[in-house]
């Protein structure tokens, strides 16, 4: 369908940027597993020589193995060239929300650390505001689960825990925490409610991505065609 399309002409577009003898951060969802894909792609055909990726979950690891990308960690390397992500919301100053796959805590370390952070999103993130179509996610301790919403709901967020699909119970995520997604009715000022969410004790990281991203490739159909821009 049109969505995977765009997917995946935006992965394809992020990981030709990627060059020889770099340090990759790579990052997590469907949209970036195509551009991880590509780059594995590029690997076999020798037109990429000589990269190491650095992962974001679980599933960045499954997808290096399964493309033959060799990895390495922040214990080894000093730094990163070049990170790819998605986005769940884009807004024009170039913030995001990002944790629909529970994976934002590893993806900001990363994408945070990398010369060049590009994120790949189709058309359909793109927002005039954060939080106007998906919930902020917070990463907690276990133990920490019901301060923390009763200190969101002081801050005027509608908190819920995030519960799994196919696994009963609550979402856990790479690093043995809970998520509670957050619905606010505007976030005005993303810089002061990332810090502030933050700095909650028992909160290990937000969702909240400000000035971070340097390039944002948008995938979209245009006249029935996917276009990259
Ligand atoms: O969990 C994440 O932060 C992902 O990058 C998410 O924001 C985008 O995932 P998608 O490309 O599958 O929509």
């Amino acid at each position: 369908d049109l969505t995977v399309i765009m997917k995946q002409e935006v992965g394809k577009a992020a990981a030709a940027k990627v060059k020889s003898d770099s340090v990759v951060g790579l990052g997590t969802g469907s949209t970036t597993a195509y551009a991880i894909e590509y780059i594995g792609e590029r690997l076999r055909s020798g037109d990429l020589k000589n990269i190491v990726g650095i992962t974001t979950s679980f599933q960045g690891e499954v997808l290096a193995r399964k493309y033959n990308i060799p990895l390495t960690t922040l214990d080894v390397v000093d730094h990163i060239d070049i990170a790819i992500d998605g986005a769940d919301e884009v807004d024009p100053q170039k913030n995001l929300i990002k944790g629909g796959g529970a994976a934002h805590t590893q993806e900001k370390l990363v994408d945070s650390l990398a010369a060049q952070f590009i994120v790949v999103v189709d058309s359909n993130k793109l927002v005039d505001k954060l939080g106007s179509t998906f919930l902020l996610p917070v990463e907690v301790i276990p133990k920490a689960v019901m301060p923390v919403m009763r200190r969101l709901e002081q801050l005027g967020g509608k908190p819920e825990l995030r519960m799994g699909i196919r696994k009963a119970g609550p979402v856990v995520t790479d690093q043995g925490n809970l998520v509670i997604d957050v619905k606010f009715d505007s976030i005005d000022d993303p810089a002061t409610l990332e810090m502030t969410i933050n700095n909650i004790p028992g909160v290990l990281e937000n969702g909240l991505f400000v000035g971070v991203a340097d390039l944002i490739l948008v995938g979209e159909i245009i006249d029935g065609k996917a276009v990259v821009r």
